[in-house]
């Protein structure tokens, strides 16, 4: 039923859905864009399907795996929502849509009220002050309880939030919403599904409380702006026209945080919701812009969103579907694109064609002749545009911000289940990074494994699974093997003497050595200190080069042996017998006859976590984090919750975040960074010898 009608830069809100998941985001775009008549019937997630309930992984699992567009049209105003996974594996699209969204809609349900992925969501439109509402969902269900949560919202996200409508009923008995600003009952239609009401006086039993809640909001609104507060304070009641255009304002300075309530599975509040966005929300023309730079350079550029600038847009979001090919979803920021026109892609220098210009509806696109400053499309096709690639008219390139994806921490290793399969994961791999931003995976030929990253165990089995549909590439994971190296910790000196003198040409090297150890990260150093001739100087380096390879191969556990200076102080040659390859080998027999009187250690990877946590976890993580032989390097509480900063060998960390999760409910998450190398435990360092040992067998 989607039209193919132009809608104006002012007439546009784009709207991201947010929250954790199962708070009935997808449930309640689905029931929105029904009861404003833009899709064609009532979804069900449960059932498998909803409006923007997209790719099979989604069906399957029940939860929104990516941010996806869907459109409605409500009193000549066009809504773009986006609706984002509420899970923290899927986080980066979540992040996506935030960035091209000009508001937000926080859905809380009435039940579970505010949770882990609720403050997450909040703190991602925190970063980009992205105006705000809140939808309490889930009104119909048992033990709903909208004073509950909105005093959650105050506590837990923002104590400027306040309600514009109050339930009549909850649970079972949920029937209807008090209008704040009109003062009138909305009972609903039960069994309409579009969100049908009949107005009423408000009932008796909960005037008291409705004027409770009045009084709250006349006077948040009075105090925003001057005229209304003389006017509040003369007795006047403030106008709903008033009353809207202030809160707008208040919206949008990030001041207030209106609160609705809804049931998306009864179709109720569905219709004051939508009136709401557009009224409340900005549209893009009123967002003032953003900041660009020229591609390539940090010079700036004000981009306006207006069709009479040149033309920019920001794809963040990349499908491959097969049989269609590549879709680039993008939000227009400033200028107008008409259907098949060409545009640059400045960073990566080249151009493109727009074709098949259309507007997304969950699965379904539909072509459009023209887009506006501001809206939301997609085309198909790209040569070589990617996620976070800007469009931009040659008139003016520019390079928009980029979406902040967070980083993959959590990696697994993978190998095709046949050897056709191994073979595919070159090509396929590139592919899910391309669709995926936060999910990468390449060979690494030190631990001779593919390792894949991504924001969590989920997040990648969802990738495998997808693989496998669209490529039909099957993988077992395994845990990544760790990067162990080797050093020495003293300093020893001795000879590497080769000599073959037996049938056909004799081979002749010989060379003394003294190996010391370096400070970390300064790799591997070779001095020169023959005087004399004893060895010609065209073969010392020969010696160097011995030394070096066979330091590839440690003498404990065979991993690379680093940070070490090798001194050739001495030797001898034959005239006719030395060579390049004859000191090679001397340098190695020097090293490996050396390096075990230096007391070699092996070293292994250490990773700086950030644990973010409610205070009452502390304990638990704490005597965790010890457990894995992590030193605990300072904590910073923060209003209830605590960010505790350890460091921990990468090989105590497989699978953490699922741990994390199951230790605190899911209300734990944690960030890596690499922190260098340290010497492990001697029991640790046993066990790591007896493993090289058993693989070598
Ligand atoms: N009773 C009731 N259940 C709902 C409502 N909205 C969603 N649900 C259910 O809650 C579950 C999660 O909903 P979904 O829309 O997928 O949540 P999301 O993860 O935030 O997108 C599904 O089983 C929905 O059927 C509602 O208004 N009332
Ligand atoms: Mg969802």
């Amino acid at each position: 039923m989607a039209s193919a009608k132009e809608y104006t830069t002012e007439q546009i809100r784009n709207v991201a859905v947010l929250g954790h998941g199962g708070a009935g985001k997808t449930s309640l775009i689905d029931a929105l864009c029904f009861a404003a008549g833009s899709s064609r019937r009532k979804g069900s997630v449960d059932e498998g399907h909803a409006l923007t309930l997209c790719t099979p992984e989604e069906v399957k699992h029940e939860i929104s795996l990516q941010c996806t567009p869907a459109f409605c049209e409500v009193h000549d105003a066009k809504i773009n929502f986006l609706d984002t996974p509420g899970y923290l594996d899927f986080t980066g699209d979540t992040v996506a849509g935030v960035r091209v969204a000009d508001a937000g809609l926080i859905v809380v349900g009435a039940t579970a009220g505010v949770e882990v992925g609720t403050e997450t969501v909040w703190e991602y439109c925190e970063r980009r002050k992205l105006p705000r509402m809140f939808c309490i969902s889930m009104m119909d269900k048992e033990n709903a309880n909208f004073d509950n949560v909105y005093k959650q919202i105050k506590e837990r996200l923002t104590d400027k939030a306040i309600p514009v409508e109050i339930p009549i009923g909850e649970g079972e008995d949920f029937r209807g919403i008090i209008n704040l600003f009109s003062a009138r009952a909305h009972i609903f239609k039960p069994g309409t599904s579009t969100g049908e009401y009949e107005e009423q006086d408000i009932p008796e039993e909960l005037q008291s409380q409705f004027e409770e809640w009045e009084t709250e909001i006349q006077e948040t609104l009075a105090t925003t702006n001057e005229e209304l507060l003389e006017k509040y304070l003369d007795g006047g009641r403030i106008s709903r026209e008033d009353a809207i255009e202030a809160m707008a304002l208040g919206m949008f300075r990030g001041e207030i945080f209106p609160v609705f309530c809804a049931s998306a599975t009864k179709s109720f509040g569905m219709r004051a919701l939508l009136r709401k966005i557009v009224e409340l929300c900005p549209s893009p023309a009123e967002t003032g812009g953003e900041i660009a730079t020229k591609p390539g350079m940090s010079e700036e550029v004000a981009v306006l969103p207006s069709d009479s600038e040149p033309f920019s847009a920001l794809i963040f979001k990349t499908v491959n579907e097969p049989h269609v090919g590549e879709l680039s979803f993008f939000r227009i920021v400033s200028g107008s694109i008409a259907n098949g026109v060409e545009v640059e892609n400045a960073e990566r220098g080249t151009t493109e064609k727009l074709h098949h210009l259309s507007i997304a509806q969950g699965k379904e696109r539909f072509e459009v002749p023209r887009l506006h400053a501001g809206d939301i499309g997609v085309v198909a096709k790209l040569k070589d545009s990617h996620t976070n690639d800007t469009l931009s008219a040659s008139s003016r390139p520019v390079t928009l911000e980029p979406i902040e994806f967070p980083s993959a921490d959590i990696a697994l290793a993978v190998k095709g289940v046949t050897r056709i399969d191994e073979d595919k994961l070159g090509e396929v791999l590139p592919k899910l990074h391309e669709e995926d931003p936060t999910f990468s995976a390449e060979f690494n030929p030190v631990l001779r494994q593919t390792i894949a990253r991504g924001l969590g165990e989920l997040h990648l089995d969802v990738q495998f699974e997808r693989m496998k549909r669209k490529y039909g590439v099957s993988v077992v994971t395994e845990a990544p093997k760790i990067a162990y190296r080797e050093t020495i910790t003293k300093e020893a000196q001795g000879q590497g003497r080769f000599k073959k003198q037996s049938g056909g040409r004799g081979q002749f090297g010989d060379c003394k050595v003294k190996l010391r150890p370096l400070n970390e990260g300064e790799g591997f150093n070779f001095k020169n200190s023959i005087k004399g001739g004893v060895i010609p100087s065209k073969y010392v380096p020969s010696v160097a080069k011995g030394i070096e390879e066979a330091a590839q191969h440690g003498i404990l556990a065979g991993y690379p042996l680093v940070d070490f200076e090798a001194e050739c102080y001495d030797g001898s040659y034959h005239s006719v017998d030395s060579s390049d390859i004859a000191f090679k080998v001397a340098g190695s027999m020097a090293f490996k006859k050396v390096a075990p009187d230096c007391r070699p250690v092996i070293l292994e990877p250490i990773i700086e976590v950030a644990v973010s946590t409610p205070d009452s976890f502390v304990g638990e993580i704490m005597g965790d984090i010890t457990s894995r032989r992590g030193k605990v390097q300072g904590m910073e509480p923060n209003g209830g919750k605590t960010t505790i900063r350890a460091k921990i060998p990468e090989a105590e960390l497989y699978k953490y975040a699922a741990l994390l999760r199951s230790m605190t409910q899911g209300r734990a998450n944690h960030t890596r960074v690499f922190a260098g190398y340290e010497a492990v435990p001697e029991h640790e360092a046993q066990k790591i010898i007896a493993e090289s040992k058993k693989a070598n067998d």
